[in-house]
C-alpha cells in the first residue's frame, strides 16, 4: 500500500508542480500534459484548516484516499523548490563575480608592470583617495556649520524690529545717563544746576542752547511754552557765560521804536539788527521760569555799563503787561527805581494809542515817542530815540538817569547824552555757565 501511494506521489509531482505549490482551493487544475490529464488532487471533506485536511487523489476510474500526513510532503517539496531557486540565483551571481575578477585582473598595467605592482598602486590610490574624501568631507561639515551660524545671524537681524530697536537705544541711553550722573556725584563741592542735554527736547529759551553747548551768537528757535508754538529769537552765547535771550537791541537807529500797542505786543525790527522782541514772548519768557533781566548800555565815549535785575516778570496783555522788576547790582546804577514818581517797577506799559501810565495829565508814550513802562513819567526810557550825537530840548532819546558818565551840568543846559548802544537779555535765574 506504501510503494503504491509513492508512485502515486511521483506520478502527481511528474505531472505539474504548480498543483502541489499551493493550498489555495480545490485543486482540480487540468494538467498540462495530456497523460496526466485525468490526474486531479483536492482536500477532501470539509474543514476550517486546510493542513489538518485529509486529502485526496483521482486517478480516473481511481479515487485513493491520503492521510492527511501527505500534505506535509507538498509543502516539503514546496521549499524544496524554493531552496532550488535560490541555489540557481547564487550560481549565477557567482559567475557574474568571477567574470568581473577575471576582468580586473587581465586588465593591462600602461607600464609593463605586472599585474601585482598594478593592485598595490590601485590600492594605494584608493587609500589616497580615501584621505582626501574624508578632508573635503570635514571641510564640507566646517562651512555647514559656519553657513549656519550666519544663518541664524542673518535670522536675528531679519527678526529685528522697530520695538527691540527702541529697546536697544533704550539701554544706551540709560547706560550714558548712568554715566552722567556718576560724573555729577563725582564733584567735589556742590554740582552746578544744570539741565543734561538729554532730556532737552523742545528749548525753551537760549539757556537750553547754552546747555548744549552751542557757542555762537545768532538766532535760534525757542519754545517758552508748548502751547504757543515756536518763536525765532536772537542769542547771545558770548556774553557774561552766555544762554541770554536778548530781549531788545538798539545799535544803529535803523528801527523806529516810536510803535503802536499792536506792534510793540507782537514785536517788531530785525533780529539780527535792532528790535523788540514783543510783549506777549517776553511775558511768556518770563512766566515759565524766574528771570534775571540784565542791560548793557554804551555811550559814544565808549563807556559801558550794565544793570542786573535778579527779579523781572512781565504780565498778560490782559494786565497790561505790567512790570515787576527789582533786586538790582551792576554799574550803570539802578535808574529803574530811583525814586516814587520815577519808579517804574509795577507800570504798565504805555504806547501812544494805549495811555496806561500815572501822567494825569497826557500820555508819555506820545510826548516822549516810544512805548514803555512810564510812570509819570520816567527815570529810564530804553525805547526813546536813537540818536547819533547829543542833541537838545525834550529828553526823548534813550534815556537813562543814574548813567555815571553824565555830564554834572547835563540837568542845567538842553544838551542831552546819546547812547550809542542798548542791549536787554534775559536769563533763568538758575542759570550756570
Ligand atoms: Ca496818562
Amino acid at each position: 500500500m506504501r510503494l503504491c501511494v509513492y508512485i502515486l506521489f511521483i506520478a502527481a509531482h511528474l505531472c505539474s508542480e504548480a498543483v502541489v505549490s499551493g493550498f489555495s482551493a480545490t485543486v482540480e487544475r487540468t494538467l498540462a500534459s495530456e497523460s496526466c490529464s485525468q490526474v486531479k488532487l483536492k482536500p477532501a471533506g470539509q474543514c476550517e484548516n486546510e493542513e489538518e485536511c485529509p486529502y485526496q487523489i483521482t486517478l480516473p476510474p481511481l479515487t485513493i484516499q491520503l492521510p492527511k500526513q501527505f500534505q506535509l510532503l507538498k509543502k516539503a517539496l514546496a521549499e524544496l523548490q524554493s531552496m532550488k531557486e535560490t541555489v540557481r540565483q547564487l550560481r549565477s551571481a557567482c559567475l557574474s563575480c568571477s567574470l568581473q575578477r577575471d576582468s580586473i585582473e587581465t586588465q593591462p598595467s600602461g607600464h609593463g608592470g605586472t599585474t601585482t605592482p598594478r593592485n598595490v598602486s590601485s590600492s594605494n590610490d584608493i587609500l589616497e583617495m580615501q584621505v582626501k574624501m574624508t578632508k573635503m568631507s570635514n571641510s564640507l561639515k566646517n562651512a555647514h556649520t559656519k553657513i549656519k551660524d550666519l544663518q541664524g545671524q542673518v535670522e536675528v537681524f531679519s527678526h529685528l524690529d522697530l520695538k527691540k530697536a527702541k529697546e536697544i537705544m533704550g539701554k544706551k541711553e540709560h547706560n550714558f545717563s548712568e554715566i552722567n550722573s556718576k560724573f555729577n556725584s563725582s564733584c567735589v563741592t556742590e554740582c552746578p544746576v544744570v539741565n543734561s542735554p538729554l532730556h532737552i527736547i523742545a528749548p525753551r529759551d537760549c539757556s537750553d542752547y547754552s546747555v548744549m553747548k552751542e557757542m555762537k551768537n545768532g538766532v535760534f528757535k525757542i519754545i517758552p511754552d508748548r502751547r504757543n508754538g515756536t518763536f525765532d529769537v536772537f542769542c547771545d552765547m558770548e556774553s557774561n557765560g552766555g544762554g541770554w535771550t536778548v530781549v531788545q537791541r538798539r545799535i544803529n537807529g535803523t528801527v523806529n521804536f516810536n510803535r503802536s500797542w499792536a506792534e510793540y505786543k507782537k514785536g517788531f525790527g530785525e533780529l539780527r539788527g535792532e528790535f523788540w522782541l514783543g510783549n506777549d514772548l517776553i511775558h511768556l519768557l518770563t512766566k515759565t521760569k524766574d528771570m534775571v533781566l540784565r542791560i548793557e548800555l554804551e555811550d559814544y565815549q565808549g563807556a559801558r555799563e550794565y544793570a542786573k535785575y535778579d527779579h523781572f516778570y512781565v504780565s498778560n496783555e490782559f494786565l497790561k503787561y505790567r512790570l515787576s522788576i527789582s533786586k538790582y547790582s551792576g554799574t550803570a546804577g539802578d535808574a529803574l527805581n530811583v525814586e516814587k514818581d520815577y519808579n517804574h517797577d509795577q507800570m504798565f506799559f504805555t504806547t501812544w494809542d494805549r495811555d496806561n501810565d500815572l501822567y494825569m495829565s497826557g500820555n508819555c508814550g506820545t510826548y516822549y515817542g516810544s512805548g514803555w513802562w512810564f510812570n509819570s513819567c520816567m527815570s529810564a526810557n530804553l525805547n526813546g530815540k536813537y540818536y547819533h550825537k547829543k542833541y537838545l530840548g525834550k529828553r526823548n532819546g534813550i534815556f537813562w538817569s543814574t548813567w555815571p558818565h553824565m555830564p554834572i551840568n547835563q540837568y542845567l543846559t538842553n544838551s542831552r547824552h546819546p547812547f550809542k548802544m542798548i542791549k536787554m537779555m534775559i536769563r533763568p535765574k538758575n542759570y550756570s555757565p
